[in-house]
């Protein structure tokens, strides 16, 4: 049976458009028999973004390890012995090439990231100001990573043209302090609500496969559906468990599950960006065309993430071949 939606009147979507979703009904959502899910994941997906098309993103790691957090998934933390080694800075010069290549190679969209736990006023941020600036001439969406921020550097890189800022839940309210506990909750839906009144559209996603449980993915997907207006930028991240981390012995997740979470998320907040985030590199074709089929419509494009391995472009232009994917051409003005 599908599990009921509030309205089911797709004569008049906006009315699907909901900020006051229950934990109860995410989870009715997320557990209901696949196809039914997959079908109305879909079927709103269709109704709200009718041009289907599929945005490339190319991350870049311009400061990498050395981080003062303790996020327990994270490579890049100072807490953790990784293979990650704490890097230069990159250059202004050496960011600005790289963008240009993602563009050559279809990106519309260019993710810089940075090991902080907060973003202090220093030359780094000038340079972060200038990346942005340039990032923007090249014609793409940028969008940084760079841990906590405040009002005035919100503004700054609004002012910048920055197009979107990445600042992760990564997990429910009950469970994160199983996964960090160098920064609260709180402070992380603090960033936020400075991204969205300097004006930048939000990218706010999280994890699954860290050992939390339904629940906990559904209260994570409730506070970003509760919020208002929805998050543009959906990224849903498989946990890549990586050695030397505290969850390093974690099981891979089954793709049913990532593919129940970008469909729930799709239905939750129909014209978010729902990107199929790390973890990519352990799904077959066929799982990942199931989260397309949920209303995946974004993917990270080239051969790394921020430091562990995605698809190689060649795979991912194949795939992409293969289901005769509408790729978006043109960055979007925001
Ligand atoms: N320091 C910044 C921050 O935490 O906001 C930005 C960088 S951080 C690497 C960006 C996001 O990547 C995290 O919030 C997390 O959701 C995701 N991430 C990091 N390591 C991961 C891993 N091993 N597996 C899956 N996702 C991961
Ligand atoms: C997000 O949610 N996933 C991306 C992006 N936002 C910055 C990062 C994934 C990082 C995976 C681990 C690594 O490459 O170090
Ligand atoms: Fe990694 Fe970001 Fe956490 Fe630092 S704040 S440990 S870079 S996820």
């Amino acid at each position: 049976m599908i599990a009921r939606l509030p309205t089911s009147d797709m004569s008049d979507p906006t009315s699907l458009r909901r900020y006051d979703w229950t934990t109860a009904e995410v989870l009715a959502l997320l557990q209901q028999p696949l196809l039914d899910l997959v079908y109305q994941a879909q079927t709103i997906h269709r109704t709200f973004n009718p041009a289907g098309d599929i945005q490339l993103a190319t991350l870049l790691s311009i400061k990498t390890g050395g981080c003062a957090e303790n996020c327990a998934y994270c490579p890049q933390s100072a807490h953790y012995q990784t293979s990650v080694q704490p890097e230069p800075t990159m250059t202004v010069d050496q960011v600005l090439a790289t963008a240009q290549r993602a563009k050559d190679l279809g990106a519309t969209r260019f993710c810089m990231g940075w090991a902080w736990r907060e973003i202090r006023e220093n030359r780094a941020f000038e340079e972060m100001l200038a990346m942005v600036r340039g990032v923007r001439s090249i014609g793409l969406e940028a969008c940084v990573t760079a841990g906590m921020l405040t009002d005035t550097q919100a503004e700054r890189l609004a002012a910048a043209g920055l197009s979107a800022y990445n600042h992760n839940l990564d997990t429910s309210p009950e469970y994160y302090d199983q996964i960090i506990t160098t920064r609260t909750y709180g402070d992380r839906l603090r960033t936020l609500e400075c991204v969205r009144r300097a004006g930048i559209t939000v990218c706010c996603g999280g994890i699954i496969g860290m050992g939390e449980s339904m629940t906990d993915r559904a209260r994570m997907l409730e506070i970003l559906a509760t919020m208002q207006p929805h998050p543009e930028s959906v990224p849903i991240n498989a946990l890549i468990a990586i050695e030397g981390t505290p969850l390093e012995a974690q099981q891979p997740i089954d793709p049913i599950d990532l593919v129940r979470m970008c469909a729930t998320a799709r239905i939750l907040m129909p014209q978010a960006r729902v990107r199929l985030s790390a973890g990519r590199s352990q799904l077959s074709r066929e799982a990942q065309i199931l989260c397309f089929l949920a209303g995946v419509n974004s993917i990270f494009y080239g051969e790394t993430l921020l430091t562990a391995a995605n698809p190689d472009r060649d795979a991912d232009r194949q795939l992409l071949e293969a289901i005769g994917a509408n790729i978006q051409r043109v960055a979007s003005v925001s």
